[in-house]
């Protein structure tokens, strides 16, 4: 890969992510924050599926793929035995919050002392843009084609809310719609990972993320819907474990 001096030492390699797609701007904040901190050699990640679990082949930190939805009891077993490590799962919607529902509740529940990189783009992205727990009422994929319908599919889950109901270290919500927010949302991620190594249980970091092929839209436009859709749907900021000096 060239040089360049601002892609973080943990970015061993080009990303294949498609154009526009959320994950390769995720993976960078993620590696620079733990460069800042000097934990580059200390992170061991645990992913399941989807487009998000490429990420093992683009950060240069220790992984371990775990079946869909398992992360977080992965991740919970090599913290036990590494309590030394920081230990961090990142997933997608249809992995964290469909089929992996009750293992990401249960993480909180226990207060396990992990961090989880929640990325929401909204859609099943690696195969083929199902509808997410997280679709938009209203949305198009490939299993709602006239639009996700309350009558059918519910409401929207607002996993960062679910889980700020535990008594848990640190949750919150960012995005990546644009600059301003990328800077919050790398501020999340870092006082997650500072709950983590000053032992104040769980913590969560949900990332509004744009998945263009499968939303059909450019770049530039999947940004701009985070910005008017899916940030007014859920909302970003702080939602548990703001500590004094922050
Ligand atoms: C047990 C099991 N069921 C289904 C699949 C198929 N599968 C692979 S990726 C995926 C969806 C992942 O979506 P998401 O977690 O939102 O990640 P994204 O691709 O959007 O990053 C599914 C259902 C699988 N790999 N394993
Ligand atoms: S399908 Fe979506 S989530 Fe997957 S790499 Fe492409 S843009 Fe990213």
């Amino acid at each position: 890969m060239q040089e360049n001096i601002l892609t973080p030492k943990l970015v061993v390699k080009e990303n294949k992510f498609c154009p526009g797609c959320g994950h390769g701007v995720i993976e960078k904040l993620i590696c620079q924050v733990l460069e800042e901190k000097g934990l580059e050699n200390e992170a061991v990640g645990i992913v399941a599926v989807g487009c998000a679990c490429l990420i093992t082949d683009y950060m240069g930190t220790d992984w371990i793929q775990a079946q869909h939805g398992r992360a977080p009891a992965v991740a919970a077993g090599v913290k036990h035995v590494r309590p030394g490590k920081f230990v961090f799962t990142y997933q997608g919607d249809g992995d964290a919050a469909a089929i992996g529902l009750s293992e990401t509740m249960y993480a909180a529940k226990r207060n396990e002392p992990i961090t989880t990189f929640f990325v929401n783009n909204g859609v099943f992205g690696m195969t083929g843009g199902q509808m997410a727990p997280t679709s938009l009422l209203g949305q198009k994929t490939t299993t709602s084609p006239f639009g996700c319908d309350y009558s059918k599919a519910g409401e929207p889950i607002k996993l960062a809310e679910l889980l700020a109901t535990f008594n848990v270290g640190y949750i919150a919500r960012g995005s990546i719609a644009n600059y301003s927010e990328l800077m919050k949302t790398k501020k999340y991620i870092s006082k997650a990972i500072d709950c983590q190594i000053q032992n104040r249980g769980y913590s969560f970091v949900e990332i509004l993320s744009p998945c263009p092929t499968n939303w059909k839209m450019s770049p530039v436009d999947s940004l701009k819907r985070i910005e008017t859709e899916a940030m007014t749907y859920f909302g970003c900021g702080e939602l548990k474990g703001q500590v004094q000096n922050d």
